[in-house]
This record gives structure tokens, sequence and C-alpha cells, in this order.
């Protein structure tokens, strides 16, 4: 397979001529090709079989000092610094084209070089973007396969598009001092070099789907988010679909996977995405949803039959798992998982119980979308679905209540912007550290984010239909450091109040910092709590929230005169209230 895309063949020529690798192949995406990767990888050692309870399973142990996104080697590579902004790290793209070729510089000597056209997004809509990613990684393809629309159809539509994001990327050595991840927005190119990390490696998802998409979606006027995308059906078949932001590691997988409790019979909840969502606005002011991808990339650790039982099923066959453990019998093992018991741990060592985690805390698991028992076949609609509620959140032991709406659209994006979160092992540093992650974007906003706020506060201007902002915390904790909610599929209650309040349909409490439930209209029945914990849950401490109110201030303040008027506007507003 070759291409009559001119400029595709030749960007190929060129990659080949500078990585003189020793073959070129070309994806088709079938299923043949992926078990012949697959086959590959177990002759290589690069894959483990796991046993066969665990049908089409393999385990992948990535180079220990190569397990999560790394940050401080990103760069977004714009002409001026400003527009890269200050969340970002920036180089100059010439500086940057010469570091790269230089280390691309026959680096796939010796390899194969993939060529794998995607599609991100339904292949017959008109919101979905491509790209073609050249990498030397079997892993990659493999799990690309898994994670987008890849191979002969997404190479039709970037033929007759000849539009398309171009991805170069090698595992080189794995030398964390070789190892950089390039974003070039201008020229819709991402340069990824010395990791072979999903995020950083599997460039369709955070590299192009957010970082170029959202580059991308400012100029076209769309929007591309670290969201998930969820189907909420009520016993009377009335169906909502809701987009939640929250950082990495904080637990979309589950809320897009939810499943009612008992207490919630005749309820429905179906998986859009659960991890990235591009919203468009349609010819009638509402704003549509689709997810880019076509599978999950989700961390394995805490996934069990209580906790996300759709997610715990999907990966019972056909998942590739990076970094777990296993037991003797070579059955994948993590952290809270409830049968079995480790032997060998993520690095391939004998597992005592006392040296570290068994499964790397950033463990993963890729699987098709189409696996999960709770798949919404309008994943595939070329139309999207039309989103009633934007929810942002982050993991806070104290301060932000358990759910609060805002008052407008300025005040939500206002809302979004002041998002902090503590820290997870999805990127290297520090665990546990309150950082801000505004709309939960911080490491995957393509440029500067005083100019992505001003393009969220357009949305203002262009529609007056669009969706609710609500902000969510499931992670409150008491003084022992207990969680006073008890989250996974109990947050069915909460969703259920703000689908309530889309609809008009109750009452709430106007606080400075927005509105809040009256306590008896989030339903508790069944739940083993104490009506103090929802006090603490619902309660608006002034004293607190004028010091977060200042420290966003300050933080806002970082983007200097490109912050938007408006945004300072609403900031004063919230503060003088609070006062
Ligand atoms: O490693 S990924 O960036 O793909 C996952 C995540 O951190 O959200
Ligand atoms: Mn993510």
């Amino acid at each position: 397979m070759t291409t009559s895309n001119e400029s595709l063949q030749q960007w190929v020529d060129e990659v080949a001529m500078l990585t003189k690798p020793d073959n070129i192949y070309w994806c088709d995406g079938s299923e043949t090709e992926y078990q012949g990767l697959i086959n590959q990888m177990l002759d290589s050692g690069d894959l483990i079989k796991l046993n066969d309870n665990y049908k089409n399973c393999y385990l992948h142990r990535s180079n220990p000092t190569d397990v999560a996104r790394v940050e401080h080697l990103t760069f977004i590579c714009t002409p001026e610094e400003e527009d890269t902004g200050p969340n970002n790290h920036w180089m100059q793209p010439t500086d940057a084209h010469m570091k790269m070729d230089d280390l691309f510089s026959g680096c796939m000597q010796g390899r194969t070089m993939y060529v794998i056209p995607y599609c991100m997004g339904p292949i017959d809509s008109s919101y979905s973007r491509c790209g073609v990613e050249i990498t030397d990684s079997p892993y990659v393809v493999a799990n690309m396969n898994l994670m987008t629309r890849m191979g002969q159809p997404a190479l039709e539509r970037i033929e007759q598009e000849d539009r398309f994001v171009r991805g170069l990327h090698s595992t080189g050595e794995l030398d964390p001092e070789r190892r950089f991840i390039m974003h070039f927005p201008e020229e819709l190119m991402i340069q990824s070099f010395g990791s072979g990390y999903g995020g950083n490696a599997l460039l369709g998802k955070k590299c192009h789907a957010l970082r170029i998409a959202s580059s991308q979606a400012r100029t076209e006027g769309w929007l591309a988010e670290h969201m998930l995308i969820v189907e909420i059906e009520n016993p009377e078949g009335e169906k909502h679909y809701l987009a939640a932001a929250f950082p990495s590691a904080c637990g979309k997988t589950n809320l897009a996977m939810l499943i009612p409790p008992e207490s919630h019979a005749g309820w429905k909840v179906r998986t859009i995405g659960d991890d990235i969502a591009w919203l468009h606005l349609d010819e009638t002011g509402q704003l549509r949803a689709i997810n880019p991808e076509a599978g999950y990339f989700g961390v394995v650790p805490g996934t069990n039959e209580n906790t996300n039982p759709n997610a715990y099923n999907t990966i019972q066959s056909d998942t590739i798992f990076t970094n777990v453990a296993v037991t003797a019998d070579n059955e994948p093992w993590w952290e809270q998982k409830t049968t079995g018991v480790p032997t060998i741990d993520w690095k391939g060592n004998p597992f005592t119980g006392e040296n570290g985690p068994a499964a790397h805390p950033n463990s993963r698991f890729t699987v098709s979308a189409r696996r999960n028992p709770a798949y919404s076949p309008l994943a595939d609609d070329p139309a999207g679905v039309p989103i009633s509620a934007i929810i942002f959140g982050g993991r806070r032991r104290t301060l932000a209540p358990l759910v609060y709406q805002a008052k407008d659209w300025n005040h939500g994006v206002l809302i979004g912007a002041g998002v902090a979160s503590e820290t997870t092992a999805a990127a290297t540093g520090e665990v546990g550290v309150v950082r801000r992650d505004p709309m939960a974007m911080k490491p995957f906003c393509g440029y500067n984010f005083a100019d992505y706020w001003d393009h969220w506060l357009q949305f203002g201007e262009r529609s007056d239909n669009l969706p609710k902002i609500f902000h969510v915390n499931w992670f409150r904790r008491d003084e022992d450091g207990r969680f006073l909610w008890p989250g996974f599929g109990e947050n069915l209650r909460v969703l259920r109040w703000i689908i309530d309040r889309c609809e008009n349909r109750t009452e709430a409490v106007e606080t400075p910092i927005g509105y809040l439930p009256h306590a008896e209209d989030i339903d508790t029945e069944g739940l083993d709590m104490q009506p103090s914990d929802m006090e603490t849950l619902l309660g608006v401490d002034s004293a607190s929230w004028r010091d977060e109110m200042q420290a966003i201030g300050k933080y806002l303040q970082g983007y200097g005169s490109r912050l938007p008027e408006k945004l300072s506007a609403e900031h004063r507003k919230i503060a003088e209230l609070l006062d």
C-alpha cells in the first residue's frame, strides 16, 4: 500500500530519508495485521501472553523510566513565545526542528517504519479530523489500532481532504536525557522521541486530539476538551448527555462507565467517551460532542467488580495491559483487584509485598470501546450528541463542595479556569500536591490559556442555548482522611441534581460561589452517611473561599495583559460577593 496523496507520500519519503528504516509498512487497520503485530511482539518479548482466563490479553512492561507523561519535556513550538503562554513549555520552531532532526537522524536503522493513517472521530463526521502517525514501535501501532479508527478508511478520507496532522514518533533509546515531545500547531505537526509511553507515543491522543486540536479548534470555532461524555437515561426514558472535565486519573473513566446503584432501578448510563470531547455549535446554537477516540487507555489499579464493573468486564479479553503485575499462573494483577495473588511485579521482579506496589500506579489498559457493556452506539453518530451540562472537577480534600452550579456561562468559564486538583501518577513528579489545572487542560492546552479562556467566553456571545456549567468534587475528606462521599455509582445522585437543574425542575441555594443544592435535594437514602457529612459537603466556608479566590486571582494575573477583561470582571464580582 502507498497513497495517491502527494503531500503524504512526500512526507513519508522525507521521514524515511531522515530515519533510515529497513522497511516501510503502511497499516491497513485489519484484524490480520493486528494479530501479526501481536505475534511479532510475543516473539520479541515486547508482549507477554496472559492466561486463558484473559483471552487475547497481553502484558507489556515498559522501561521503568518511561511510565507516564513527561510535562517538563513536552513543548509547544510557536514563532512567538507569547502564543504558547505560561501554561506551556516553549521552544522556537526552528530550534526545535533542528534538535529533533538530530535525534531522528538514522534512528530507525534496523527497524520497520510503520505509517498509520487514522481518523479522530467517526469516519463520516464533519467534526472529525485526520492524522498520520509514523512510528518505529509495533506496540504503538497495536495501541493505535485499539484507540483510533485507523487504516484504509482513514487513508481514503485523508486522500479526499488533503489535510492531516503529521505525527512522527520513535522510541529511540528510551534515554530520559534524549526525550522530547514537540508540537508545532501552525504546521499541524507533532514530533515525539525517546518514549514509548501512552500519552507521549500514541500521538492521536493527547498530542493530536488535545494539544494540536485545541489550537485548530480555536481558529475553526470549536473546542477540544479533556472531557468524558456520558448518556444518562431516567426511568421515564428521558436522555441527557453530560460532558465532564477532570484531570488525569481522577475518575473520568469511572464516571463515563457508571453503573446505577440498586437504589436507582430503571436508570441507564451509557458511555460515549471517557477522556476527550470535541465540541461544536450546530446551526441551532446547540453544543454537540463527539468522542474523537475509539478505545480507552485507562488506569488499571483500583478497577474491580465493585468500583467499575463495566471497565472490569471490558478488560477481561482483547486488552493490552501495560505495567501491571502477574500472578503465578500468569493472570494480570493490580492493587484492589479482589482475586489472585501477585508474584511478579510490574518491572518483572519477584513481588515480596514490601518492594512497592505490585502494579505501577499509572499502569494502563488499552481496549476497544466496543468491548464496554455500556457502549453507546451514538459514539459512532457523525452528528455527535447534544450536551446539557458541562461539569468541571478536581481532587480536593477540602474546600470544594460536592456540587455547585455556575450562575451563567461567563461565571462557568471562571469556575473552569479556577479548577485545582491534587496531582496523580499520570504524570511524572510529586503526587498529591494541589496545583491549578484549568478545565483539566493544564498539560494539554496547545496555546496560551488567556486566549483559550477568551475563546471559551466567545461561545457566550455565539449562542443563548449553551449547556449549564457545574463543578463537582467526589474527593472531599474529613480530618481523619475518610472520604465523605461514597463516589463511584452513587455519583448518579449528584448527576440527577445536575439534570434537574438543567430542566428547571429543582430550586437551589444562591451563594457567592454559585448555586448549591438544598441538602434534601440530593437523594442520600440508603447511604451510610451522617447529616453532618452532607452539611460539610454542601458548605461554603467564606474565609477559605476568600483565600481561594485570592489564589485564583493571583494565578490569573500570571497571564498578564492577555487575560480577558470579562474573566477579571467575573473574578472581581465573586470576590466582592465573598467580602
Ligand atoms: O497518558 S495519557 O496522557 O494518555 C493518559 C492521561 O494522562 O490522561
Ligand atoms: Mn486523560
